[in-house]
């Protein structure tokens, strides 16, 4: 019998080149592991169970000199294990160049000198088979009040979206872009810090319909938000393009640990959210993974995050779905009248005279309990593996 929570290609899970391969530099110390090459990361990962990789353009290819060279064994890597390139993105944010951002620097020739390097890596995300592009702009907000004209900022983010939209329209490609909202670190405050400030923006772009979102765990936590309810959120508009999973305890700087480490029982209903086990919306792309493995690990721990970042997943998916699937949950749902809020408000043919003109026993209303306490132990239970 196979092991449940063994990954497979089907399960398409994903990792960042820059999250197994985190020297563990920080804001207080220097690099605690060696420089990761791409190549064996691609064969590290595709032992472990993933299906595909997604990389910043520096990542990749860091120096110019050896650029087509290092494309050339990374795509041999891709033949020989079979592994996919799903997103890319562009580091836009290590270079001192990026210190008042990118695509929202106020001087103009940072931001001609980011939108070339986002083209640049585009055209290799293309060749590569990438279907996403990611942006998240970690390095596009302010520390200081007057120093960031936030409406000329947006007016910028819009255009480089406009064009980067028109751009890879114009050469026929098949990239969707994603946008990842973040609230602040590495700025003090980052434009588009949360989901709702990002699907708000996408609605004021030229091509509003390629352009979705790319949420990550701990960036909507580090706000104090929920991040299974954001992503319902974005799947509602559609936008829902990418995600990036990882573990995160509430409001404090980024953690990056691994998936299921940190809020566990968030990450149980991000998995059902994602499943669409509730809604029958469910998520389609990639199991993206990022994640940074803690300093204090070796390479052999840096390998054991990774096979723990997809075994976590699988272990909730089963109690996702043991949860979905339990007579009892299913008494509970309707006890909670859960369904009931996918009845319209106004009946088909009613006015809202016919509305206006019910009587309602507004006391009795009042005094109905809701049940949901039976329903969320339900859920805590077989979560904590006791049913
Ligand atoms: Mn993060």
């Amino acid at each position: 019998m196979t092991d449940p929570h063994t990954p497979t290609r089907e399960d398409r899970f994903s990792f960042g080149l820059w999250t197994v391969g985190w020297q563990g530099v920080d804001v207080f110390g220097g690099a605690v592991r060696p420089r990761l090459d791409p190549v064996e990361a691609v064969h590290r990962l595709a032992e472990l169970g993933a299906a595909a990789v997604t990389f910043h353009d520096d990542d990749l290819v860091p120096d110019d000199a050896t650029r087509e060279q290092e494309l050339a064994r990374f795509r041999d890597a891709l033949a020989e294990t079979g592994l996919a390139v799903e997103m890319a993105t562009t580091n836009l944010f290590g270079h001192p160049v990026f210190k008042d951002g990118g695509l929202t620097a106020n001087d103009r020739g940072v931001r001609r000198y980011a939108l070339a390097k986002v083209l640049r890596n585009i055209d290799v995300a293309a060749e590569l088979g990438a279907r996403t592009y990611v942006l998240w702009g970690g390095r596009e907000g302010a520390e200081s009040g007057g120093t960031k004209d936030v409406a000329a900022a947006l007016d910028r983010y819009r255009e480089s979206l406009d064009l980067l939209c028109a751009y890879v329209r114009e050469q026929g490609r098949d990239i969707r872009f994603a946008l990842e909202p973040k609230p602040n670190e590495p700025r003090g405050d980052i434009l588009l810090p949360t989901i709702g400030h990002a699907l708000a923006f996408i609605g004021e772009l030229e091509e509003p319909d390629r352009v979705g979102l790319n949420p990550e765990v701990g960036h909507e936590e580090m706000a104090g938000l929920n991040y299974a309810q954001g992503i319902a959120q974005a799947l509602w508009h559609g936008k829902l393009f990418h995600i990036d999973l990882n573990g995160q305890h509430g409001p404090r700087f980024d953690q990056d640990l691994r998936f299921g480490a940190g809020n566990l029982r968030g990450a149980f209903w991000t998995v059902d959210v994602l499943l669409g086990a509730g809604t029958g919306r469910a998520y389609d792309g990639y199991v993206h993974f990022d994640y940074k493995p803690p300093r204090t690990e070796d390479m052999d721990g840096v390998w054991e995050t990774a096979r723990a970042c997809m075994r976590n997943y699988l272990v909730l998916r089963e109690k996702v779905r043991a949860f979905r699937a339990d007579p009892e949950v299913a008494d509970a749902l309707a006890a909670a009248r859960v369904g009931e809020l996918a009845v319209p408000t106004l009946g088909d043919g009613e006015t809202l005279a016919d509305l206006r003109a019910e009587t309602h026993d507004v006391e009795a209303m009042a005094a109905r309990g809701m049940h949901f306490e039976r329903l969320d132990q339900l859920a805590m239970e077989h979560l904590l593996g006791v049913r």
